[in-house]
């Protein structure tokens, strides 16, 4: 990265986000909560780009892409290390172009950009990064191929990359959110997991699952607005929490998360 990070504890400076384009309507989703409404989605991601500034992030806003419907989550794109950047190749058809753009964006913050490439897939919702080390969850848009090409680049840094096998869940960060200081917020579906066992972790009830994809941010939490208990479990760790609605990116199976790269 141009501007080198030292600390073990990361410090995000910088995040990426898409505006959603009005073709979100035909997302890819496998939730049955209807479609979304764009002119609520629009003031919700502005509402999460504040958030973000609060955080102390300067935020790069991309214009919409109706090329694409599910561009707003660019955090698929690709994968943002202390290192290097990594260029995902997506698993789902219809997001494999959304790299371009993003690659273009970064190519300013990053003089190394390395890619994944067929027939390796890796949607990088499914990478969760634990200081040095990288968790991949092996999922539907995630191969096993597309695992290993991301371990190699990463060992290649000095970085290192654990496969997780996932379950029907769409990406690894659905269930799971690393909130530094060794904890883990977690659905149940990890609670076994023994790659995990070393953690501190905190079970985020079913009723509220989709709030274990939260997002530490320089010792603030983003949590999704209306998950009362997840929000008391995270500050009970000591974090500020900012909420956020989402509830028209949750329509198309997105979480807060994938609304952003940081950096
Ligand atoms: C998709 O299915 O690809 C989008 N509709 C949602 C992507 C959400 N991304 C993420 O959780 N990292």
């Amino acid at each position: 990265m141009k501007q080198h990070q030292t600390r073990s504890t990361p410090w995000f400076t910088r995040a990426i986000v898409r505006t959603p384009c009005k073709r979100m309507v035909e997302g890819l989703r496998t939730a049955d909560l209807g479609i979304p409404d764009y002119g609520r989605a629009l003031k919700q991601h502005e509402e999460y780009i504040s958030a973000l500034q609060r955080c102390g992030l300067e935020v790069i806003v991309l214009p919409a892409d109706e090329t694409f419907p599910d561009s707003t989550f660019v955090e698929d794109t690709a994968l943002l290390t202390p290192h290097c950047a990594v260029i995902t190749n997506p698993g789902a058809d219809s997001r494999k172009g959304e790299t371009v753009a993003i690659r273009e964006t970064i190519a300013d913050f990053y003089e190394t950009i390395e890619v994944i490439r067929p027939p390796g897939t890796v949607d990088a919702g499914d990478i969760m990064m634990v200081g040095n080390c990288y968790y991949i969850g092996l999922s539907d848009r995630t191969n096993r191929e597309g695992a290993d090409q991301m371990i190699r680049i990463l060992n290649r840094y000095g970085m290192e990359g654990r496969p997780v096998h996932l379950n029907g869940m769409l990406h690894l960060k659905t269930g799971l959110s690393y909130i530094e200081k060794n904890c883990l917020i977690m659905t149940r579906h990890f609670l076994d997991e023994p790659e995990f066992k070393r953690f501190r972790r905190l079970e985020i009830s079913s009723a509220e699952a989709y709030a274990a994809n939260s997002v530490w941010i320089n010792d603030r939490v983003l949590v999704p607005q209306g998950f009362p208990g997840a929000r008391a479990l995270i500050e009970s760790e000591g974090y500020e929490t900012l909420c956020i609605d989402t509830s028209e990116f949750r329509r198309i199976d997105g979480g807060l998360s994938c609304l952003s790269l940081r950096f």
